[in-house]
Formats: structure tokens, sequence, C-alpha cells
């Protein structure tokens, strides 16, 4: 790969360059100039107490250095590596609090502006937080599913409700080595706790504590926020929609909802085509009002209505140079302060609407749940009055964006195999029990300016399919995808090995799918769960042949959501620049073969992208194997493939589809 190129979208690259050449700096300019601490990149830095910070460098750092209060390098590192998983699940599930607070408000009769659009699956979280709904008003069962959820949170002995979802044997383990959660904040407080000078020094136990903390994200907080969206707001299903800067339209009036929680961004989807908001747009001169998404808050209107996205995190400065951003209505996670300063070069105004959440030069307004197209229709009116300010000034080609499919939800996964009456994973697992998917691997997470942003997911994406792994995706990976036009069923045809490519073309899927937001990696655990149910693979989810990797992770979230996947029983691989954990080699050994040997699953860091393949290859044949399935053989099933031009690729949308078993 071109180390040179700050980002492998190459519309993103032209646009950076184009900045350079106005003296604007970016993330990429930045993370050139900001070189990583390499105390601190690996773990060993201490700044938890005032005696410190305590830098154990040296030689024999590993087995002499010590803090001023004694702790060696391996407490340090695994002390840190608690604290960014504490971070993260905070994050998920302070964001999960919020969507099951605006249940309750739905369920209380407390606000007009929301809906249960989806009242089977709230029936089905009911049934499974055992909630009689006999007789009940669909409200007042929105009420009692949001006031059990809040359990999860705040609970100060016994279990999480939701853990019940996961595979029996899954939860033994967990039983087994003391990592039961019990609450979301009983946990995180838990974690600040024992990683306070003077506390806990055990890497292991420490160590124990960062997966117990992240179950509590990954089975709690994150689940419950995908699964009450999906109440309020529709379970996803297939819908298309594109991706890139090209998206913003240039005659129509462009506002961006970026950020992490759908709330808002729902609201301003409900309101954007109110006639009376686009006759204001139309009398301010603009053909109308365009709703674009960025990082997760746009995963999350892209699964639901196809609202196009212009990318995924590093993207976020780019899509205001174009010049055509009127307006970016943000929230909460995954928002550089810089944009404020780089919309004051252009006409962009940036409008913070968390209470949490403010940065010195946005515009605020306030969000209310219970108000809420209110806030969003000043949103709007905000982004048009600010249409006839626009300049000149940015770069944009409006040919930059590719078209894409998303909206694959756990629900549709198993509608897609067998329609409303035979749904089931049965199929899935047969096409992997067959060879015919060799295994799957989840390609999620941020992408990151200090590498050839969305460059590994790309190549790493290509090869796995190549190789006939399903690649299934969300975050900021996702919109890599969208962007890069690998989320369309003719990527199949064109880059998937062939037992992949018959699987996908009989179902008419992309072989990446789309499953959401940070948070909807929550669907990859039912998912699994599901397969596990199903019959025919690993009883549980540790010894499927599935992997899960985040190529160029940078946030304390896409720690916890690897320890939450490692703790279930997934192995893990992040990929990009150094390991947090590199300074102590008992911290990595804990986590990569303790951690597999108790949970079958683990976490790897490796910044060799050819390396990440290879292990996850091996990781998927040595399940196949331990589970007694077919070795996987390249090239097995479908035939050879051939090199097609225009004529051979309209012939094949004529031919019948093959039956295979999916
Ligand atoms: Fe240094 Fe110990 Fe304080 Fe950490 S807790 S800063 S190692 S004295
Ligand atoms: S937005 S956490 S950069 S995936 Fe969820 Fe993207 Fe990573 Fe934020």
């Amino acid at each position: 790969m071109d180390h040179k190129i700050k980002s492998a979208n190459e519309a993103a690259e032209k646009i950076i360059e184009w900045g350079v050449s106005q003296g604007l700096t970016t993330c990429f300019e930045r993370a050139e100039k900001m070189k990583p601490c390499p105390i601190g990149e690996t773990g060993a830095c201490c700044k938890v107490c005032h005696m410190g910070p305590c830098r154990l460098v040296g030689a024999n750092a590993e087995e002499e250095a010590r803090g001023v209060c004694g702790a060696n390098v391996s407490t340090i590192a695994a002390r840190n590596f608690l604290r960014m998983v504490a971070a993260g699940t905070a994050a998920h599930s302070d964001h999960g609090r919020s969507m099951v607070l605006t249940l309750l408000a739905v369920g209380e009769g407390k606000t007009d502006d929301y809906s249960i659009k989806d009242p089977e699956k709230l029936l089905r979280m009911a049934a499974i937080l055992e909630i009689p709904v006999d007789g009940k008003e669909i409200k007042e069962v929105a009420r009692l599913v949001a006031l059990k959820l809040l359990e999860d949170f705040n609970r100060i002995e016994g279990k999480l409700n939701y853990a019940r979802r996961a595979p029996q044997k899954t939860r033994d383990r967990w039983k087994k080595w003391g990592i039961e959660p019990r609450s979301v904040d009983r946990e995180v407080v838990e974690a600040m706790h024992r990683t306070h000078m003077g506390v806990d020094h055990d890497p292991d136990h420490l160590l124990l504590g960062a997966l117990k903390t992240s179950l509590a994200d990954g089975w709690a907080g994150s689940m419950i926020s995908t699964d009450v969206s999906d109440v309020l707001f529709g379970t996803p299903k297939p819908v298309q929609a594109q991706a890139s800067f090209g998206i913003f339209k240039e005659d129509h009036v462009n506002l961006v909802v970026h950020g992490h929680e759908p709330t808002l961004a729902e609201s301003i989807v409900d309101v954007v085509s109110e006639p009376e908001l686009v006759e204001y747009a139309k009398s301010k001169g603009a053909k109308g009002i365009n709703l674009g998404g960025m990082c997760c808050t746009a995963n999350e209107v892209l699964m639901r209505h196809g609202i196009p996205t212009s990318g995924s995190f590093t993207n976020q400065e780019p899509s205001i140079m174009t010049g055509l951003v009127d307006a970016v209505c943000v929230d909460v996670q995954c928002i550089m302060p810089a944009i404020v300063e780089l919309s004051k070069k252009f006409h962009t105004k940036v409008v913070s609407t968390s209470e949490k959440a403010m940065t010195k030069g946005a515009v605020h307004i306030a969000f209310d749940e219970h108000h809420a197209k209110e806030s969003a229709r000043k949103i709007v009116r905000l982004a048009i009055d600010n249409y006839s300010n626009r300049t000149k000034n940015g770069k944009y080609v409006a040919s930059d964006k590719a078209p894409l499919i998303a909206g694959f939800s756990h629900e549709y996964i198993e509608y897609m195999q067998g329609g409303k009456w035979r749904a089931s994973f049965r199929p899935l697992n047969d096409a992997i029990m067959a060879g015919r998917i060799r295994g799957i691997v989840g390609l999620v997470g941020c992408d990151n300016p200090r590498l050839p942003a969305s460059g590994y997911f790309k190549t790493l994406a290509l090869e796995f399919i190549k190789q006939d792994v399903l690649v299934v995706t969300t975050g900021c990976g996702a919109a890599v995808y969208g962007a890069a036009g690998y989320l369309t069923p003719e990527t199949a045809r064109e880059h998937a090995g062939p037992g992949l490519q018959e699987v996908c073309e009989a179902i008419g899927i992309p072989p990446i799918l789309h499953m959401g937001s940070c948070v909807d990696n929550s669907r990859i655990l039912t998912v699994a769960s599901a397969m596990a149910a199903e019959g025919g693979l690993s009883d549980e989810i540790g010894g499927m042949p599935a992997v899960g990797i985040a190529p160029e992770w940078m946030s304390e979230k896409a720690i916890a959501i690897a320890c939450y996947f490692a703790a279930s029983g997934v192995p893990v691989i992040f990929g990009g620049g150094q390991s947090p954990v590199a300074a102590s080699k008992e911290v990595t050994d804990i986590m990569t073969r303790v951690w597999y040997e108790r949970f079958l699953g683990c976490l790897h860091f490796e910044k060799d992208p050819e390396k990440v393949i290879s292990l996850a290859l091996e990781y998927i044949d040595k399940a196949r194997a331990a589970l007694k399935l077919k070795k996987y053989e390249p090239g097995r099933f479908g035939t050879e493939r051939v090199l097609m031009d225009m004529a051979a690729r309209r012939d094949i949308g004529k031919a019948a589809k093959p039956h295979v078993g999916l």
C-alpha cells in the first residue's frame, strides 16, 4: 500500500490536497506533525496520581522499572487498558440509556414526536424480558419494557437481563471466570475504582475486569440501544442509497447529521420534507433541502431511510471543504473539535445539540426529545438561512459518489434465508458447513488518519471475499465500503470467490453486509447466538469460524467492542498502529493465549495487514477443523471465473439463478 497517500478514498485525497494548496489543515496534516508519544503509545505511562506521571522505560523496563508507588509495566498497561474499556462502555451505554428514556417518554405519553414503529420487535423484547403483555396497550408495553431495560444500567447486584440472549455455554464461561456483569453503571464505576492509585494491581485480574465491563456494553448498553432504536424508528431492511462527497447538491440546502444518537436525526428526517420548510428553502433560492449523514448517525438514518452518507470519520473535514455544507448538526462522539475552526473558513455552521457536548464557536440548539420536532425545525431553518451565504470557496466533484445497499439487520438476515414462514439461519450454517462460505469476518470500526485512511479496510475486504469469507461491517468501516462502491451485489461477481459468489447471487446480496452503526455491532452478537442455536456449527459463540477485525481503530469504544467480542468467544485482531499494551509481554500474553484458552476469544494487535489476513484465516480454518467441517478448498464451488466484457455481464442478468443452499 502506498504510505504517501493520506486517504485511500480518492475523492477525499483530492479534497485534502486542495486544502493543503489553500493553507488549510486537516487531521492528516496534524497526524504528521503530532507524532504519538512512544511511551504512552505502548501503555507504559501512568498518570493516575500526582506522584507521576511515571514513564516506565529502559532496556529492562518490564522486569525492573517501577513507578513511584512501585507499580510495574504490566499493572500500568492493564490499568490503562481497563480505563479505555470503561470509557468506551460509558459512551455506548449513555447513548443506549438515552434511547431507553425516549422509549419511556413514548410509553408514558410524554412526547408526540416519536411512536412505536416496530411493535412486533417490542413484543419480542417483552418476551425476552419476561414481561406479561396480554391485554396491555402497546404504549404500556413500551413503558414496562423501558423500565425493565433501565435496570441493566443501574442494578447494584444481580445480572444483566439481556445476557440471557447469549448461548448457555458462553454464559457458563462468563460465570466460571467471574465476569458476569451486574449493570453498566456498576461495572464502569468499579473499573474506575479498581484503576485508582493503589487498588487493583494484578494484570490478569484487571483484564478480567475489562472483559466484565465490556460485556455490560455489548450485551446491555449497545444491544439495548440497537433494539430500542429499531422499535422507535423501524427495524432496517435493505435500502439503496449513495455514499461519498458527491451526495451534496449545489442547488439545494445541504444539511448534515453527524455523531451517534439517532433521536434528533430521525426528527430531522421527519420534518425535512414538510411543505413549509421546503417552500422556505425555495424562497431563499434553493431547489430543496438535501439531508446527508456522517459517521454513525449517518449509518442510523442510512439503514432505515436510505439517507446518503458523505462518509467515515476522516471524511468530516473534507466534507466541509466541499464548500457546500450549509450546516452540520452534531450530538455526541467522534466529532472532531477541528470542524468548528475549519467551518469558519467556509460558510458552514456547526450546530451542537447535546447538553453533554459543547464546542466553543459552535451554535448551540438544545435538543429535547419531548419537543424533538421543534428542535429539528429550528436546525433545518438555520441551514436554510445559511444557504445564501455560500461562496464559491471549496473543492467539489459532483461525480464522487457510489451506489450502495445497506439495512442488514439480524431480522432481515434471518428473513432473507427463507422468507416470512421459513426464516432461519439454517442455510447460512449449511453454506459454512459445506465450505461454500469459508467463514465470517466482521470488518468494523473507525478509519484513521495515521494510516492511508480507509486503505486497510479496502485491502482486507477484497482479500477476504476472494477467499470466500463473508464480510459483515458496521460503523465507519461500512461508510468506507459504501464510498468505495463495495456494498453492491456486483462486488460479489467482480471480486468474491466462487462459493461466496454463488451464495450472494442466489439471494441477491453484496458479499459485504452493512449491519449499521457502532452500537449495532450487537447485531453481530445476536446473529452469532442464532447461528449457535441453529446447530451444525458450534453450540456457543466461541468456536465459530468467525473473526472480528478493526483494521484502523482509534477510539476507546473500539477497545470496548473488541473486549466484548473476545469475552463472547470471537478472536479479534486490531490493525493499524502500535498495540496499546505493547510495553508488557505479560499483558499481551494474557489477551492472546490466556483469553483464548478461557473464552475461545482473544485480542491481537497486529500492524501488518498481510499478517492480519493470515492470522484471521488461521483462526477460521482452526475453528473449521475443530468442528470437523469439510476442509475449505478454494474454487471447489462455482465455475471457473473469467474476465467478462459488458455483453457477458448483460447476459448474466438474463441467466437463471443457480439454486444453492442459501
Ligand atoms: Fe506513578 Fe504509581 Fe502514581 Fe501511577 S499510580 S502515577 S505508577 S505513582
Ligand atoms: S463513528 S467510533 S469513528 S466507527 Fe461510530 Fe466511526 Fe469509530 Fe466513531
